[in-house]
């Protein structure tokens, strides 16, 4: 029998495309995906499981791992790094009370695999900024970067004292056309496509020097569902280091208008500007490389034809 597997956040922009993947490798039926503050589309909806659940609430989690006989789970629950800024109350009890809740009932109902993303945001101003290794200084000044650190001090925690099965990714800057993100300071890039083709025109919130790690949305769906199915003996590492490409706004920009000669974009950074600054540029993923042999497939220019392309047939 299939096993069920468990997806918090599923509506999120992660969860929109994680759970169509999960859900055509693993079968429908078996992937229960949850969601609490926004509803799905109709076609979400028809396509599998999905129940209304706010997973800071212990009792409301257990009830769905019990009724659906959940063996792992995709944890992608979070409030984003810009968001987190203005709502730090929130940001921590949101982010941490949910993984908390998560970790606990994966002891108690000795769920088999736990998978919670981790960021780029674990980094902080201390960090080496250039090939960023996985073990290096973490001293985040984000309320959110300070979540994703307890997080992976937490998932270690429970791994080594009650042996659960977690596995992390600090995920990049994640780009994507189906569901947009909400909060993050990477939203630019994600932002710049959709205006680009409606108004040929953007105002980027950071500088055109501001470089971060990013990566395109089926490279993202790969990893996790990769390292998911890693041999658990291979593992030395719980949280994994990621990237598939760094680039400049500026850069990003320059490419789009490779498409788009029209495309205009200025910069005002606002209050993000310091919370880019404070990530690294870029990441060194050797360990993800040897230990579960990730290699991304998109580059910016192979990821710039295939946004532009899916954007226009979307609006
Ligand atoms: C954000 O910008 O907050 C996220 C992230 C890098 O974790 N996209």
């Amino acid at each position: 029998m299939a096993k069920k597997i468990l997806v918090t956040g599923a509506v999120g922009q992660i969860g929109s495309e994680l759970v169509p993947a999960l859900r055509k490798k693993y079968g429908a039926e078996n992937v229960i995906a949850t969601g609490h503050s926004t509803m799905p589309s109709d076609e979400f909806l028809k396509s599998g499981p999905f129940e209304i659940a706010d997973i800071t609430n212990v009792d409301t989690l257990r009830k769905i791992v019990e009724k659906y006989d959940i063996k792992i789970i995709y944890h992608l629950v979070s409030l984003l790094s810009a968001v987190g800024e203005q709502k730090p109350d929130i940001a921590w009890h949101i982010n941490m009370q949910s993984l908390k809740n998560v970790l606990d009932i994966a002891r108690d109902f000795k769920i088999e695999q736990v998978f919670w993303p981790s960021s780029i945001a674990a980094f902080g101003p201390d960090t080496p900024k250039n090939n960023t290794p996985n073990e290096t200084i973490l001293r985040p000044s984000t309320m959110y970067g300070v979540t994703k650190v307890a997080g992976e001090l937490l998932c270690e925690y429970y791994n080594k004292k009650y042996g659960v099965d977690v596995r992390s990714i600090r995920y990049p800057g994640i780009i994507s056309y189906k569901t947009l993100p909400g909060g993050g300071t990477t939203d630019y890039a994600v932002a710049i496509y959709f205006e680009a083709i409606k108004n040929k025109k953007y105002k980027c919130f950071v500088r055109k020097d501001t470089v971060l790690p990013m990566m395109y949305m089926p490279d993202c769906v790969k990893a996790t569902l990769d390292l998911m199915a890693a041999d658990n003996s291979k593992l030395k590492h719980r949280v994994f280091n990621l990237t598939a490409m760094s680039f400049s706004a500026e850069e990003l920009a320059k490419e789009i208008k490779k498409h788009i000669p029209e495309f205009e974009c200025t910069y005002e950074p606002d209050f993000r500007q310091k919370i880019a600054d404070s990530w690294p540029k870029s990441i060194d993923d050797s360990a993800a490389r040897n230990e579960w042999g990730w290699k991304p497939d998109y580059d910016i220019a192979k990821m710039t034809k295939d946004m532009l392309t899916e954007i226009k047939k979307k609006v």
